[in-house]
């Protein structure tokens, strides 16, 4: 708080608890915004853009503009009533600056609900507002254009009038404070497809996006007026649907909403991505049972009704889900989040909502467009089918093994210990980065398998042809758990899967084409994260007898900043590490191998959603989009963020 501050208000209970309250934020700021890493500090800008979407849902904003500054602070602007700036008589205050002074009891990560029905406004402002260098709002309202600053969560400049205005709306700009992040460089692309995202789940919603960085500069506008049944024609951008009309489903049970979309496509595996309260919930949960429960046994009774599937038969719920594209929105005043990453609704009731909408009106759908209907189950016998033949694959291959004696593939280089919890396995591109980890490993809990040119592609592929396949069936035998249903956690061979592939376009490709076949083949293995991919450092600085690696070209900047210290003659050596191939073994064991010094990112089901979306993309049937997105992400392309 300013000295100017001080004068003006008394320095009563409630300010001294104000303060608390965000020196609490700086204290842990990943009990409020999940963590300090990059996803952190993009959480700033949701935090601050769902305000507007609230005011966007109550109907008093159409339009909503989200900027990167060049100095990576962030404007956000809207156009709806303004927050308003009459004194609470609560507080005293004016309640522009309580919303961005005032903890509230629903800031917390992941519990902030539903916040459209109370009207509570404000909530994770504050939070903001604490984690910022310095935070800036104006509010156009009633022809007035208000201003008040920030630093750090502390009044600087208290709200005064500073001009007229014809148009009503708040514009909040901020500058994540470096002193509270490991990073402060946004990504473009990350804030643009979370706009994107709340585009498609607020229908009629129009959102801009804007990257004013010098040599990044980027612009999109998005607006769907069909909202999710728009968002499905997307996700089917690049596939081949096999009915044309969108299915749309809705309904409600007192405060409870749902909206959901689906449409199939000619390809095996399933896209269904959910949403509670506009958060996506990539480890799914009772939403997503609810769906998949009532589209299996609505497919099953039409399957009988028009006489396709016979007497005991069944399509299991695979069977109905292969090559279907499904967006599902719920809406709740007491959302429960819980799984690994918050990331999963825990509501029993909404399994019951969701399952009774879908069984009345997807039956009721199938009636009247009987086409549709058969062109659906066809798809689902045809997969029922595939999975017989499949079944009956993998046990030929299971006799042939119990025949020669399982064994694991010669160019596995294993690991002494046998207890799956205690060992881990590199999967290593190419052939020299595969020999100097194997010399530089410590053999008794870590086992190398070196994986070189291409690879099948699994987009066309079954399980039938992938346990045939050259280069994923020694990834199959080393891991030891089988594939698709027939995969067991119990016989897992290391609870630790490091993919170790260079920062360059071929080891985004090799990792995107590892992380699609984990995903479609063994989900449980990033469920359970599993997963990871190895971090090497880009640069290594050498000061005398001082070495410290670093990571990104910001990160370099600082540690030969901080090598050298107050002297700035002092020589700072610094080179690039031009990719693993390149590092003897003792150098990768250091860097990227050693438990007590690498650097693994866990791999996310979210990171694995997208490597899938990018597979697809590169690898299906459509050459245009694909075109198109190479030549856009030419540059890009190196650095996939999983
Ligand atoms: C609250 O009820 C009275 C009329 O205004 C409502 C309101 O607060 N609307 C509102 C808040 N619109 N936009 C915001 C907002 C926008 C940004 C960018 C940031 C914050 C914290 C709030």
């Amino acid at each position: 708080m300013s000295e100017n501050e001080k004068v003006t208000h008394e320095y009563g209970g409630s300010e001294i608890q104000v303060l608390e309250g965000l020196e609490a934020v700086r204290k842990r700021p990943g009990m409020y915004i999940g963590s300090t890493s990059e996803s952190g500090l993009h959480h700033l800008v949701y935090e601050i853009v769902d305000n507007s979407i609230d005011e966007a849902l109550a109907g008093y904003c159409s339009e909503i503009t989200v900027t990167i500054n060049e100095g990576n602070t962030i404007t956000v602007t809207d156009n709806g009533r303004g927050i308003p700036v009459d004194i609470q008589p609560q507080t005293g205050l004016p309640a522009l600056e309580v919303v961005f002074t005032v903890l509230h009891a629903g800031g917390k990560f992941g519990g902030g609900g539903y916040k459209v029905s109370g009207g509570l406004h404000g909530v994770g402002a504050s939070v903001v507002n604490a984690l910022s260098e310095w935070l800036e709002v104006q509010v156009h309202k009633d022809g007035d254009i208000y201003e008040m600053r920030f630093a750090r969560g502390e009044i600087t400049e208290a709200m005064r009038k500073v001009g007229k205005t014809d148009r009503t709306g708040t514009v909040v700009t901020f500058k994540p404070d470096p002193e509270m992040f490991d990073v402060t460089t946004f990504n473009y692309d990350t804030i643009h497809t979370r706009m994107q995202q709340q585009a498609f789940l607020n229908a009629g919603l129009r959102i801009k996006t804007f990257d004013r960085r010098s040599g990044m500069e980027a612009a999109d506008e998005m607006h769907y007026e069909g909202g999710i049944r728009e968002y499905v024609s997307w996700l089917n951008q690049n596939k081949t649907p096999i009915h044309d009309q969108v299915i749309y489903m809705s309904g409600s049970k007192g405060d409870a909403f749902v909206d959901l979309s689906l449409q199939y496509n000619d390809s095996y595996t399933d896209t269904i991505v959910s949403f509670a309260n506009n958060v996506n919930t990539p480890e799914g949960g009772m939403h997503e049972e609810g769906f998949k429960r009532a589209l299996t046994n609505v497919l099953n009774n039409y399957g009988k009704k028009i006489g396709l599937i016979k007497g005991e038969d069944k399509v299991s719920g695979d069977d109905c889900r292969e090559g279907l594209t499904c967006v599902i929105s719920v809406k709740l005043t007491d959302a429960q989040f819980e799984g690994q990453t918050k990331a999963k609704l825990g509501n029993a009731y909404i399994r019951t909502l969701v399952n009774s909408v879908v069984s009345d009106q997807l039956e009721v759908f199938l009636e009247e467009n009987p086409k549709v209907g058969r062109t659906i189950l066809d798809k689902a016998m045809m997969a029922s089918r595939a999975r017989e033949a499949a079944k009956r694959a993998r046990e030929n291959i299971r006799r042939k093994n119990v025949l020669e004696g399982s064994t694991l593939p010669g160019k596995l280089a294993d690991c002494y210990e046998r207890n799956p919890e205690l060992t881990e396995i590199y999967i290593v591109e190419g052939d020299s980065a595969g020999g100097s980890a194997k010399q530089g490993r410590d053999s008794r809990y870590q086992a190398i398998l070196p994986l070189w040119g291409k690879m099948l592609n699994v987009e066309k592929a079954r399980a039938d042809k992938v346990y045939g396949n050259d280069k994923l069936s020694p990834v199959i035998t080393a891991l030891g758990a089988g594939i698709g249903e027939d995969f067991d956690e119990n016989k897992l061979r290391y609870h630790k899967v490091v993919i170790m592939a260079d920062a360059d376009v071929d080891g985004a490709h090799i990792r995107t084409l590892l992380l699609t076949f984990f995903f479609r083949f063994m989900r449980p293995l990033i469920d359970k994260g599993y997963v990871y991919a190895a971090v090497p450092p880009l640069f290594k600085l050498v000061r005398g007898k001082t070495t410290r690696l670093a990571f990104s070209e910001e990160e370099r900047d600082a540690i030969s900043a901080e090598l050298r210290g107050d002297n700035p003659n002092a020589k700072v050596d610094i080179s690039r590490f031009k990719g693993l191939g390149e590092m003897d073994p003792e150098e990768l064991w250091e860097t990227t191998m050693d438990p007590e010094r690498r650097t693994l990112k866990r791999i996310t089901m979210a990171d694995a959603v997208k490597a899938d979306a990018i597979f697809t993309l590169l690898m299906g049937e459509k050459v245009e989009p694909r075109r198109e997105y190479i030549e856009k992400n030419a540059a890009k392309v190196m650095n996939l963020d999983y």
